[in-house]
């Protein structure tokens, strides 16, 4: 783990975006973490935030043209990476986002900011089940554009429909990588390293033994 992603984590649980205790996810499952990136609710915590995923995108190598934040949590992701992969690392990336309701006047269209259009990282909270970025990928298409990439700040490293992880078969299904910037691993690690969350530690490790993929 790199020391980005050790700040990251203490950063999460600090700002309360990651929590421990019950919770019942989008998928059904009941899981004994969260992340609530929403959280991420001031501007120095959105500023650090947009470093953290500069930083994944950076690492990754990944090639890409437009950055894409899908609405609605993907909007302020996709605004504050665009200023930190600016500021940070000199790259001035075009950045779009789309409307959940296509607008009838004015410019129209349902897509606002720069073209929808060549390789597209598409940045995102949390990847559980796929679900969320399956839709994504229709608004990609429709727009006669490619995804690139994704960029999430959490891989749950959940198992999908079959024993592959749902990050690995979004992979599959649709050629490009699935960035993040921590994963489950991480996040076990670093509680390991801590040694004062035995209890959250285990919950999370029996969770893993149900959902979780190996590696
Ligand atoms: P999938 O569509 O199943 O991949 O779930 C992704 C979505 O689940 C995210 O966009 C969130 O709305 C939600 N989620 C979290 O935000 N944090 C978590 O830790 C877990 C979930 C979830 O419900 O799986």
């Amino acid at each position: 783990m790199q020391d980005y992603q050790r700040e990251f984590i203490e950063f999460a649980i600090e700002q309360n975006v990651l929590r421990f205790g019950e919770f019942t996810l989008k998928s059904g499952r009941t899981s004994p973490y969260f992340f609530n990136a929403g959280l991420f609710n001031t501007g120095t915590a959105l500023a650090k935030l947009g470093r953290c995923y500069a930083q994944a995108i950076k690492n990754s190598g990944v090639e890409f043209d437009v950055l894409l934040g899908p609405a609605y949590k993907g909007i302020p992701l996709a605004a504050t990476t665009a200023v930190a992969l600016s500021d940070q690392h000199g790259e001035d990336v075009p950045y779009v986002f789309n409307r959940k309701e296509a607008k009838d006047h004015g410019e129209g269209g349902n897509l606002v900011g720069a073209p929808l259009e060549g390789g597209v990282m598409i940045i995102d909270d949390v990847i559980t089940a796929g679900t969320a970025i399956r839709e994504v990928m229709e608004i990609i298409d429709q727009a006669g554009a490619k995804p690139a990439g994704v960029v999430i700040a959490l891989n749950r490293q959940e198992k999908g429909k079959g024993e592959l992880s749902a990050i690995q078969e979004v992979e599959r299904d649709y050629g490009m990588p699935v960035v993040s910037i921590v994963s489950l691993s991480d996040l076990i690690e670093y509680l390991s390293e801590k040694g004062d969350m035995e209890a959250e530690l285990a919950a999370i490790r029996k969770y893993r033994d149900e959902y979780g993929i190996e590696g």
